[in-house]
């Protein structure tokens, strides 16, 4: 992110200037510089190529959310540290971690508060010296959250308070509501909690983004457009798990993105509902990618090594941090493969971009990767019109050795290796200098140079 390269730049003049002056405390030893890295605030805005509005910088430029959710505080606070987080951030390619507070069994509400308030604090300093993103959850699960709403207020009134000026903390102020519609007028439905939440959040002088949960274990979402939250920095939760959940959520998502519903996928699992059993990797791969598409930032559950099959950790590894892949789960080395695809080197600025230019059309076309994964990688072309005339219809060609999963913004004609993209019905025009996206997914396979032509 550039402001936060700038700012690295200056700290490192500063350094600079003043290292004749100042011992290099353990620098010289390790190489190594012990520096707290900021973080950008966050806001929810509308970005070019999508559909829905999405995560935002201070720049307007999208963001993207990776993060492995805690299992319980109450019962795995040990993977709460700055090493744990450091290895999900630096092995890992993660930069959010979503730490789930649940309100009940034997949890925050139930004998835990003090030690779960400690873990919080924890995490959210461990998070903030790593530049890393926090999600505080009030693990809300199998209960309409009016029922427990005086406590709610008492604690987001709380961490508002104490971190309105920290941009790395995130509200989730309900994981799974049950019990409730999202919208009934009855003052007891989930709309009327998050309202009253986002007042104490607001309230306390907290501009930070509030996921809320839907109906259904946050699997309603597409039911919030009937009465969406009067608040910019909102985002409505959907979770998934792969064993389980298939087309007829993933239409849920759909309609809700076309219906201009910001979504966080808050919590998802590559196994079934149960957290244990029923791992399905080609369905989790299939979210992953309707997900990064969309720009849906995304946590895991869960960062433990209960003997589950929705745990990160095998249950036979006590270590709490630099776990090897051998330590890892089929859920831990799913999450790692995602999170170190090239979206986790875009984040630490070293995204490769590939640029080819046709002269004869005066049209330029700039594939760059924007995620990829074991077995999927996701591209987003930017067709630059410098022709001087406004074109009114385009076509990109390219050959491929692999195979096209998924396009978007133009339609495709395959023959062999040679792949020909056109423009969809609405964006064929492109003004003088201006520009248009389409993004495909392939398989893995990086498409050849790409040449762009004006068609008439
Ligand atoms: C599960 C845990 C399991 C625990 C159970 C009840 O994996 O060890 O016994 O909760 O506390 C959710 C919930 C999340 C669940 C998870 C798997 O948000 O708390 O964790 N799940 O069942 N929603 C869908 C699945």
């Amino acid at each position: 992110m550039k402001k936060t390269g700038l700012k690295l730049a200056a700290m490192a003049l500063i350094l600079f200037l003043t290292a004749g002056m100042m011992p290099l405390t353990g620098e010289a030893k390790t190489g190594k510089k012990e520096e707290k890295t900021t973080v950008e605030a966050l806001h929810v805005g509308k970005a070019k190529g999508y559909g829905a509005p999405t995560i935002l910088d201070e720049d307007n430029k999208t963001v993207l959310l990776k993060g492995a959710s805690t299992h319980g505080l109450q019962w795995y606070p040990e993977y709460v540290s700055k090493d744990s987080f450091q290895t999900l951030r630096d092995s890992f390619g993660l930069n959010c971690v979503r730490l789930a507070a649940y309100v009940k069994e034997g949890g925050y509400l139930e004998g835990k508060q003090a030690d779960m308030d400690r873990t919080i604090r924890r995490g959210v300093d461990a998070a903030a010296d790593l530049g890393m993103y926090v999600i505080i959850d009030w693990h809300v699960l199998n209960f309409n959250p009016n029922e427990t709403k005086d406590e709610a207020k008492t604690f987001f009134a709380k961490y508002a308070k104490a971190y309105k000026d920290t941009p790395n903390v995130i509200f989730e102020i309900c994981n799974e509501p049950t019990g409730t519609p999202w919208y009934d007028g009855s003052g007891n439905d989930i709309y009327s909690y998050a309202k009253t939440m986002l007042k104490v959040i607001r309230g306390a002088g907290s501009n930070a983004l509030v996921l809320v949960g839907t109906n259904t274990w946050s699997q309603d979402v597409d039911e919030v457009a009937k009465k969406p939250l009067d608040d910019p920095n909102v985002l409505y939760t959907l979770h998934f798990y792969a064993g389980t959940h298939y087309e007829d959520l993933k239409n849920k998502l759909r309609t809700a993105l076309s219906n201009g519903t910001p979504v966080f996928v808050s919590e998802y699992g590559i196994c079934d509902a149960s957290g244990n059993g029923g791992i399905d990797e080609d369905n989790a791969r299939d979210w992953l990618s309707l997900l990064l598409k969309n720009n849906i930032s995304f946590c895991q559950w869960s960062l433990s090594n209960k003997a589950e099959s929705a745990s990160m950790i095998v249950s036979t590894c006590s270590k709490t941090y630099g776990w090897s892949d051998a330590d890892l789960t089929q859920s831990g080395k799913f999450l790692k493969s995602i999170g170190t695809g090239s979206a986790a080197k875009k984040a630490a600025g070293k995204e490769s971009s590939r640029k080819s230019k046709t002269a004869e059309a005066g049209l330029a076309a700039a594939a760059k990767t924007v995620n990829s994964w074991q077995g999927g990688r996701q591209l987003e072309v930017t067709l630059t019109n410098g022709t001087g005339h406004t074109v009114t219809g385009w076509e990109v060609t390219f050959s491929l050795d692999g195979k096209i999963t998924d396009l978007w913004n133009g339609t495709k004609t395959v023959s062999g290796k040679k792949v020909c993209v056109k423009n969809a019905d609405y964006n064929g025009t492109i003004e003088p200098g201006e520009s248009v996206t389409f993004g495909l997914i392939t398989d893995g396979k990086t498409p050849g140079k790409m040449s762009a032509k004006e068609k008439k």
